[in-house]
């Protein structure tokens, strides 16, 4: 049964492509997607995204339940704002690859202080969308050793 992974997208990302393209570039999430999944061939990835903070804190439930191997979040700004993720995702017993298209600690100090990081086994940010399919080889190292 290959090994399941999920990657877990917050607000906002649903415009990737269209919204400020100057920080986020011009892949869609569609095309990240498509990309994590090339990279992940041989795992099992469920790919979701939500401008809902509980339905992030419900799908890292679902992947304690689901017996996953890794998660991969891009919580976005609830990055900065929420602990409720974070206290979900201390629950999570695998490995947590925390992800930021941008920069976020070259960008302004509201961007600097993240709930995840503390609980997370590692941190990718500033690659921009290629940063997500870096993530899933990184997970699949970590997952696999
Ligand atoms: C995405 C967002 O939506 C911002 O709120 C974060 C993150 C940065 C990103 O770089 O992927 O600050």
């Amino acid at each position: 049964m290959n090994k399941l992974i999920y990657v877990l997208n917050g607000p906002n990302l649903n415009r990737l492509g269209q919204r400020e393209p100057e920080i986020y570039g011009r892949t869609t999430l569609a095309e990240v997607e498509r990309m994590c999944r090339e990279a992940g061939s041989g795992l099992s990835i469920e790919f979701r995204q939500s401008n809902r903070e509980y339905e992030l804190i419900d799908w890292v439930h679902e992947a304690i339940d689901e017996g996953a191997a890794g998660i991969i979040i891009n919580p976005a700004a609830f990055t900065f704002t929420s602990m409720a993720i974070m206290d979900a995702l201390k629950m999570f017993p695998g490995p947590i690859i925390e992800l930021h298209i941008s920069n976020i600690h070259k960008r302004e100090p509201i961007y600097h202080r993240s709930y995840v990081s503390p609980v997370a086994t590692a941190v990718i940010a500033g690659l921009g969308p290629k940063g997500y399919p870096s993530a899933v080889c990184a997970m699949r190292d970590l997952i696999e050793g």
